[in-house]
């Protein structure tokens, strides 16, 4: 099967009591699959997992199966600094149906390689589904070079690489040495870029709410129609622009409220954006949507 595509990393909207809030999480997959998702990342950075208790990674993991209900591929990111906890997480994703786990690598510690290593491996070892590498080093403080991720990479339980970095050099030696692994593009404001250097598709947090202009892009790409690819990628980069000015996930939240999704803020400490922030942010993007 290809895997290829484009997959929200899905945003964890939260209610007045800051719990999950599960109708319109829903109402989100709904969104995301009538557009043509390939599928959906869960549990990521953009879903905040690393403000979220255990219980609450669970029950967003359930909630997405649920809804989803076999029509998209379904990929659980389950990271945690314990390996017991990703474990629990990993071995629930299966019993749930996912199609694939991922994982950030063990942070905070400064654990060596071979640490990281049996991190990756119990995983593989005990959870019976394909394990996508997910490097963020920007945000982890953790690089995996190349010949690291090669590492894996090697072995067939290892399915490929979400790879959130603009080192394309790297991008384009993953695939050039696994043509049959995955290699998605992590920052969505260069998709266009990991394309060309051999990306199979794209996990971002931005196809939230514009997976059309991503989709878009993939397509005018395999059609080698690159002006519209760039004209694609350069109004969703007007759009990034103005996200990072505010802060990405609390912007996109506030522009999933405009569109009618009750999304609430990002949990602290991540600022709360006041209403005439959300209100320039939406006029500032919306002639780019
Ligand atoms: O993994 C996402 N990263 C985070 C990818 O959410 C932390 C990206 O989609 C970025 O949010 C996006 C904006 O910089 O490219």
């Amino acid at each position: 099967m290809n895997f290829g595509g484009i997959y929200p990393a899905l945003l964890t909207p939260f209610d007045k009591k800051d719990c999950v809030h599960k109708s319109v999480l829903e109402e989100l997959v709904e969104f995301n699959l009538k557009k043509g998702v390939k599928g959906f990342y869960v549990g990521g950075s953009t879903a905040e997992a690393f403000l979220l208790s255990l219980e609450e990674r669970k029950e967003i993991l359930r909630i997405v199966a649920e809804k989803a209900a076999g029509r998209c591929v379904l990929i659980a990111h389950i990271g945690c600094i314990a390996a017991k906890h990703a474990l629990e997480l990993g071995k629930y994703a299966e019993r749930l149906g996912y199609d694939m786990i991922s994982s950030i690598a063990p942070f905070y510690y400064k654990f060596t390689f071979e640490e990281i290593k049996g991190y990756y491996f119990e995983m593989v070892d005990h959870i019976g589904l394909p394990m996508l590498i997910y490097n963020f080093p920007v945000f982890s403080g953790v690089n995996l070079t190349v010949e690291n991720v090669s590492e894996f990479l090697n072995d067939e339980r290892f399915a490929g690489i979400k790879h959130t970095s603009t080192d394309y050099f790297a991008l384009s030696r993953y695939k050039a040495a696994f043509p049959e692994k995955l290699v998605m593009n992590g920052y969505d404001e260069t998709f266009l870029a990991g394309l060309a250097m051999g990306a199979d598709g794209a996990i971002g947090s931005t196809f939230n709410f514009m997976a059309d202009k991503f989709i878009a892009i993939q397509d005018c790409f395999l059609k080698s129609d690159i002006k519209r690819a760039q004209k694609l990628q350069g109004d969703a980069n007007k759009i990034i622009e103005a996200l990072c000015k505010v802060g990405v996930m609390q912007g996109e939240k506030a522009i999933l409220e405009k569109m009618g999704f009750d999304f609430g803020n990002a949990r602290k400490p991540f600022r709360t954006l006041e209403q005439k922030e959300k209100d320039m942010l939406y006029d500032t993007i919306k002639t780019y949507l």
